[in-house]
């Protein structure tokens, strides 16, 4: 088989395999794409939590994007961890002279045990800057409680910051509701016209580390393929779903989801 697709990931390490690089490679490898990556940070973590962090140099981050880039041209582009200002201005310079089209933002925050993963002054550029001249800002609650200085409880919370998303600038916005305290998985799609309720079975796991990083990558990959914008949601959405109802349960803290459990989502692709 040949890959469907090039993806270019952005994004930091996570050692313990279960988020970050590491989970963005394994959902573009089972999706059938052919990725690449510009490592923005490496963390020692595992599933009980990180250890340290080492932003890698700006100018660093820029020689991956773009060289790699010019080489083998990607058809979308996933953005991941964004630990500080500097890195976030090199990735929005690296980017325009790239000029794809296809970019999803997961504007990572904070990683499953609590620790801090960007400072604070990289959360007003992505507000700023980033978020308007990317595709697709996919926010869990927390994350959109940040961006948008509100509380999020209910659907219609979600709805609300969704749209003060848009009103700021972001072309489209899908808002996790894993968070939220309810029965059903519900997550939201919204735009300046459209607004989409995406509705799953909740399977409750402690073990959704890489959730939100698997689901920007997969949606990015179907992109990348040439489904629009809901569809690839839609079945990111699913992917993600059924890498969490495996319930892996590996170490001692919150383990990985299990990508290998969502091949009969990937049969389904064509
Ligand atoms: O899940 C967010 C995330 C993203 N990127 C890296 C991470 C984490 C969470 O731990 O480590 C590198």
């Amino acid at each position: 088989m040949k890959p469907r697709s090039k993806v270019l990931i952005i994004a930091g390490s996570d050692s313990s395999g279960g988020a970050g690089i590491q989970a963005d490679l394994r959902t573009v490898t089972t999706l059938g794409s052919y990725a690449m990556t510009a490592i923005t940070a490496v963390t020692a973590q595992n599933t009980t939590g990180v250890k340290s962090i080492v932003p890698i140099k700006p100018i660093e981050i820029s020689r991956q994007i773009e060289f790699s880039a010019k080489d083998i041209k990607p058809d979308a582009i996933k953005i991941g961890m964004l630990h500080s200002k500097p890195v976030i201005q090199a990735v929005i310079k690296s980017l325009h002279k790239l000029n794809t089209k296809k970019i999803v933002l997961d504007p990572v925050m904070v990683a499953k045990g609590g620790s801090k993963l960007i400072n604070n002054s990289a959360i007003n550029i992505i507000k700023k800057n980033l978020m308007k001249k990317i595709l697709l800002i996919t926010p869990n609650i927390p994350e959109a409680e940040i961006l948008t200085k509100t509380k999020i409880n209910s659907i219609d919370d979600m709805i609300k910051a969704g749209k003060i998303l848009i009103n700021l600038g972001a072309n489209n916005v899908l808002i996790k509701g894993g968070h939220l305290n309810s029965k059903k998985m519900r997550d939201i799609l919204l735009n300046k016209k459209i607004m989409k309720v995406f509705s799953n079975k909740k399977y409750n796991s402690k073990n959704t580390h890489g959730t939100g990083c698997s689901l920007s990558s997969a949606i990015t990959t179907y992109l990348s393929c040439g489904k629009d914008l809901n569809k690839s949601c839609e079945l990111g959405i699913k992917y993600v779903n059924e890498a969490i109802r495996s319930n892996l349960n590996l170490g001692k803290g919150n383990g990985p989801i299990n990508h290998l459990n969502s091949i009969n989502v990937i049969k389904k692709f064509n």
